[in-house]
């Protein structure tokens, strides 16, 4: 059976449990990482040897970066619909995880929630944090544009795409801070709130990941 090491709370493995229960894989999902350690020890970092969640092992096939395992598993068990069979498609799917994953979750993840949970309010940088959602609100008006007209990312169908740019969703919305207007993305984010995988793995409470005075 697929294992999906990692805890839940992690980002970068909800992407993965999305995917994994969005193409109804049956999964075991060991909790790792963070509160619960164990990627340090030898066995773990043999499997990752970055020592970060998530990882996974597809029957034998181990394998570790997040967004690649959203894509593996959309290849071999969603092929011609989670991973679009055509060439183009593909493309715009790819085009778009790549951007999310370098242009907006750099300013949305380390840059805002790891300092929202991990920084007391007194420790922070007000003026540098909402330079920062300024960034990532101005770099989301690009998707916006792009879904005026589509229901999800590479066309009218649910991709991996929607799942990995998509699993950053839920926190932008959710956090404290300015966002621009975004009509086509609330849109597109609320055809993905109806999705029961998204809400059972991604929209899951973090207000209780903040450390004290946070
Ligand atoms: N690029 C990696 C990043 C993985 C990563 O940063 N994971 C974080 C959680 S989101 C982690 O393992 N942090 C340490 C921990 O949870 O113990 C991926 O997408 O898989």
């Amino acid at each position: 059976m697929l294992k999906i090491w990692g805890r839940k709370s992690s980002i970068n493995v909800q992407k993965v449990l999305w995917a994994a229960a969005e193409l109804g894989i049956a999964f075991e999902n060991p909790q790792v990482g963070g509160p619960f350690g164990k990627t340090d020890t030898p066995e773990y970092s043999k499997m990752n040897p970055n020592r970060l969640v998530p990882a996974i092992d597809d029957n034998g096939f181990v394998m570790w970066e997040s967004s690649a395992i959203v894509r593996y598993l959309a290849n071999v068990y969603g092929k011609g619909k989670m991973a679009p069979a055509d060439a183009k498609q593909l493309a715009v799917a790819d085009q778009w995880t790549d951007w999310s994953m370098t242009t907006v979750y750099p300013e949305l993840i380390p840059g805002l929630f790891a300092q929202l949970i991990r920084v007391p309010a007194k420790d922070r940088n007000p003026a540098d944090l909402a330079a920062k959602a300024k960034r990532a609100g101005e770099r989301l008006t690009m998707l916006d544009a792009h879904l005026d007209g589509r229901s999800f990312i590479a066309g009218q169908e649910l991709t991996f795409a929607d799942v990995i740019v998509g699993s950053l969703m839920y926190r932008y919305f959710t956090m404290p801070i300015e966002r621009p207007m975004l009509p086509h993305v609330e849109a597109w984010y609320a055809r993905l709130a109806e999705r029961k995988p998204y809400q059972d793995n991604v929209m899951l409470e973090w207000e209780s990941m903040k450390v004290p005075g946070a």
